[in-house]
């Protein structure tokens, strides 16, 4: 039976968080780290989330900006319905073809982020609702999602790859209410305990494309005024790569870190000044790219 390209990008990512569990004796600290922290989120998805509201409906949606961390979110999630439908229903085509997802951005971002979403929703499967950017500012976040409900009336449930050391995140909970002044709703958030080298040790592993402009020396994409190369990048810093084990045991197999090309006026962000983002693994480092407004 051939699958449906949802299918076969679940099955794809069920291949690499396994084969990434299974990573025997693990060579350094972060992969053995990375490896409880994905039996986590696994468990949060598959015996509390799952169980209330199923992956196969219209309930759940997914909050997704092309960034690294819901990038790695969102390759756990599939494996998980992979993993659900294989028990739930063996030997079933898969009844749905896209997952609801929403990218809600109130600020102007980079045309190679943008292009790296339109790239990426084709390639996970994703039936994306995007709100419109930069033109609209008067509307906040809360709004934007608030609109987003009135057009999709069936969302119960939103996954946000968010994690504790994002400002504001500590005290959050893997699942919750949003709070007041926010459209009622239940916020899914699995991967709130993964630190920064544990979020890149499974992106670099899986060899599955990432945004561009990391490449370059970002570590946090926000809004495109407001947002640069992160100063501990620089390669007069001496940062120091941790993940060549990772890369060079790629689940790719070609040992390459395959970013998205620039584009757009983002060409010229190319520079030989700053190492790549993923050279930075202090969490505490990680937003010294984003000025203050
Ligand atoms: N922020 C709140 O203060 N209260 C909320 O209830 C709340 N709910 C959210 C629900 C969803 C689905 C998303 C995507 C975000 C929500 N946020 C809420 C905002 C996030 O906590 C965070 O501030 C925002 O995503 C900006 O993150 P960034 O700085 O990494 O881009």
């Amino acid at each position: 039976m051939a699958l449906n390209g949802l299918a076969s990008i679940a099955e794809r990512c069920y291949k690499i968080t396994q084969s990434y569990l299974e990573i025997k004796e693990p060579p350094t600290a972060i992969i053995a780290e990375t490896q409880d922290a994905i039996k986590l989120t696994k468990k949060y998805l598959l015996q509390e989330i799952f169980d209330r509201w199923s992956p196969l409906g219209r309930e759940i949606s997914l909050s997704y900006n092309g960034g690294k961390d819901c990038q790695v979110l969102l390759l756990i999630y599939l494996a998980c319905l992979h993993e659900y439908c294989s028990q739930n229903m063996p030997g079933q085509p898969l009844p749905v073809k896209r997952l609801n997802a929403v990218f809600i951005d109130q600020a102007e971002t980079f045309t190679t982020l943008e292009q790296f979403v339109e790239e990426t929703k084709e390639r996970y499967s994703l039936s994306l609702y995007e709100s419109e950017r930069g033109t609209n500012k008067n509307i906040s976040m809360a709004q934007a999602f608030d609109k987003y409900l009135t057009d999709n009336p069936e969302t119960k449930a939103i996954v946000v790859g968010i994690r504790h050391t994002d400002p504001f995140a500590q005290h959050l909970k893997p699942i919750q209410r949003t709070d007041d002044g926010w459209p009622d709703f239940l916020r899914l958030q699995p991967i709130l305990h993964w630190k920064l080298a544990q979020v890149w040790s499974f992106l670099l592993y899986s060899g599955e494309p990432i945004c561009g402009i990391y490449s370059v020396g970002f570590t946090s994409l926000g809004d495109i005024s407001h947002t640069l190369p992160n100063s501990h990048l620089r390669i007069s810093n001496s940062p120091s790569l941790r993940f060549q084990w990772e890369i060079e045991h790629s689940f790719s197999g070609d040992q390459t870190v395959h970013c998205s090309a620039l584009c757009g006026d983002d060409v010229h962000l190319q520079n030989h000044e700053y190492l790549p983002g993923w050279y930075l693994v202090d969490d505490t480092l990680e937003r010294c790219g984003r000025n203050k407004r």
